[in-house]
């Protein structure tokens, strides 16, 4: 038995955990000195363009302790923002220990606390780490105090790092080998693991990360998916160094990746137990009484649809997001068929970002072209005509008689509403005290309400707030940022559901409805949300060859004797100019008009035709109305 630790690296976004895995990826040689890079762990090409960690990665290291006894220390790098917690708490159940970074130049943020809070859920041991104290900026007294403030710890147990230098990352080492418990040994059990992630590789099919609980996984063992109720014979097994090295056997308490050998993707879930069939045990009941804890479903709080530009292409979305899915376990979808936009799948996500996210790995890892419809959060909604239709999406099952809504076009008309609830979410924005007076006043221009104060040091706060979800999921974050000079940070979560006058606001463009652009608005703020879009489309939609005018309405129906809706506001995008007459010269007026009318006719027919195609960056003008 190898001395082993466990833990994984949490911290509020940009606080260095990825560059502090670097520096232990690089005292520990795990990582050739030449193939170093910045952030090394964020594989991702999005991750490395932007600069901020989307997946956990596990990572494998042999440490020599005190130049003597040799650990084996796993090491899984989280992602700090918030649509991406998920990944955070999956990693925790995988780990004994948590490094919790704090920039000593920031101090304790918003999702410092939401991390921390969630690793004391887990039981973990914490080890305080105080980064970038080579930036002059640094203030280590001060976090130092509200540190020990926060975990109750003392001065001496928090260490104190430049990740970037590389300043007394060395202590880091020690310290994971010297305060995170080991892992509990169990020896004769059944060989088990948790499923902590998942990937599809085009090679070796369905990959899980897995965290073995007792006894050990080996190629050729015969498993069972436990929560899938699933068989399979895994293919091979192996370590993160951080590249996937194969290996002859995964032992007890060790973190690694199986290739399953699974025909169906979806046989292999995060949060399901892999359990080795043994002689003994063959009946369901035996099974179920080794399934691990698991994990909580997420909820998705924003719902977009997804399209294929070309039709024919549906095919290979559904597959691409099922393998999309085993890499990004919070992914939620289900088909959807829209008159305008052909086939394609409603989607929930964590947050804008996350959504954002998907949307460009679709495009760069499936080569996809897509219609992404503007996102909404799911209302709620009791109506006269009330039909159920799926509600799978939404994780919670009891919605109390309300039927759930995830895309404006299931909204139904006014006059059928009896009411309609919209969730809410507890906020907690922290903050150096003296901006306290504008972010109270951007939170009530948002329709939130204010709860209390706490005080986490002496100069800075955290803010309890209750706000619609709709009001924080687009700009409300950089508006928080901007009126704090950049210091308050938010986070956030579903706390329920509450009433909302809210009525859809259609956008015609050449007189057809686009249904892509529909968003559910508050009614009182319907003209202005209309007018602003309108005269930002107007800006951003290409000049066509015919004029085109573009509509905000409310009440639209697209068919009856009631076809059209109440238009709140217009503009027009004049045609382009070609000058047909431009070849003749001298000569006959009533030639020139003729060739007028034959481009007025033209025009008049490419219009009937014409389909105006809608730039991306439109739909983040509906956004950010
Ligand atoms: N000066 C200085 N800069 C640092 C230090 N540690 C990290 N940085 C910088 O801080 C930025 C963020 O570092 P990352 O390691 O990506 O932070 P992270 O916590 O992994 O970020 P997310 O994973 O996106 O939450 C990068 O520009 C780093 O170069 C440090 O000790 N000193
Ligand atoms: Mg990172």
């Amino acid at each position: 038995m190898r001395n082993i630790r466990n833990f994984c690296i949490i911290a509020h976004i940009d606080h260095g955990k990825s560059t502090l895995a670097d520096r232990l990826l690089e005292l520990t040689h795990t990582v050739e000195k030449r193939k170093m890079k910045a952030q090394l762990l964020d594989q991702m090409e999005l991750e490395r363009e932007r600069g901020i960690t989307i997946k956990l990665q596990p990572v494998r290291m042999l440490y020599q302790y005190k130049n003597s006894q040799e650990y084996i220390l796993n090491l899984i790098d989280t992602p700090g923002h918030v649509d991406f917690t998920y990944e955070v708490s999956r990693s925790l159940a995988a780990v004994e220990g948590a490094l919790l970074v704090v920039d000593a130049t920031q101090g304790i943020q918003a999702q410092t606390l939401a991390n921390l809070y969630l690793a004391i859920d887990q039981g973990l041991e914490i080890i305080p780490v105080l980064n970038k104290i080579d930036l002059p900026a640094s203030d280590v007294p001060k976090v130092s105090q509200a540190v020990m403030d926060l975990i109750g710890c003392k001065q001496e147990d928090i260490l104190l790092v430049s990740a970037k230098t590389g300043e007394g990352v060395e202590k880091v080492l020690e310290a994971i080998v010297e305060k995170i418990p080991e892992p509990v040994s169990k020896k004769s059990e059944i060989g088990r693991a948790l499923i902590f992630d998942s990937r599809f590789d085009d090679y070796k099919g369905v990959m899980a990360y897995v965290r073995v609980m007792n006894g050990s996984l080996a190629a050729d063992d015969k498993v069972y998916f436990i929560g899938a109720k699933a068989k399979s014979e895994i293919v091979e097994v192996g370590y993160f160094t951080p590249v996937i090295k194969k290996a002859d056997k995964l032992n007890e308490n060790e973190i690694g990746y199986v290739v399953t050998g699974v025909k169906h993707i979806e046989d292999c879930r995060v949060g399901d137990t892999i359990a080795k069939i043994q002689g003994a045990i063959n009946k369901e009941q035996d099974y179920k009484k080794l399934a691990l804890a698991g994990y909580k479903e997420v909820r998705p709080m924003v719902f977009a649809g997804i399209f294929c530009k070309e039709g024919s292409d549906y095919q290979h979305l559904r597959e691409s997001l099922e393998k999309l899915k085993l890499t990004d376990a919070s992914l939620v979808y289900e088909p959807e068929a829209s008159a305008a936009l052909g086939f394609g799948f409603r989607c929930g996500f964590l947050g804008l970002l996350h959504l954002e996210i998907i949307q460009e790995r679709l495009h760069r890892e499936y080569d996809l072209d897509l219609i992404v419809t503007v996102p909404s959060v799911a209302y709620r909604i009791k109506s006269q005509k009330s039909k159920i239709t799926s509600q799978k999406l939404e994780a919670e099952s009891n919605t109390g008689g309300y039927r759930v809504i995830h895309s404006p076009q299931e909204l139904p008309n006014a006059g059928e509403i009896e009411e309609v609830l919209e969730p809410w979410v507890k906020a907690d924005v922290v903050t150096p005290k003296e901006y306290l007076g504008v972010i109270m006043e951007l939170v009530q221009d948002k329709r939130g309400l204010y709860k209390n104060t706490e005080f986490l040091s002496q100069d800075s706060v955290i803010l309890h707030y209750e706000l619609p979800l709709s009001s924080i999921l687009v700009d409300f974050y950089d508006k928080l940022k901007s009126a704090s000079k950049g210091y308050a940070t938010l986070n956030y979560e579903i706390a329920d559901y509450r009433p909302a006058e809210v009525e859809r606001l259609d956008l015609l463009v050449a007189e057809e409805p686009v249904e892509a652009l529909a968003t559910i608005v508050y009614k009182d703020q319907a003209y202005k949300a209309g007018k602003k879009i309108v005269e930002s489309l107007k800006k951003i939609l290409p000049r066509q060859m015919f004029e085109v005018k573009i509509q905000a309405c409310t009440n639209y129906q697209n068919s009856g004797k009631n076809k059209g809706g109440k238009i709140i506001a217009s503009a027009k995008i004049p045609a382009m100019r070609k000058d047909v007459t431009a070849k003749l010269y001298g000569g006959d007026v009533t030639r020139k008009r003729k060739l007028l009318e034959k481009q007025k006719k033209g025009k008049k027919k490419m219009k009937s035709l014409g389909r105006v195609d809608i730039p991306a960056e439109a739909y983040m003008a509906v956004l950010k109305k």
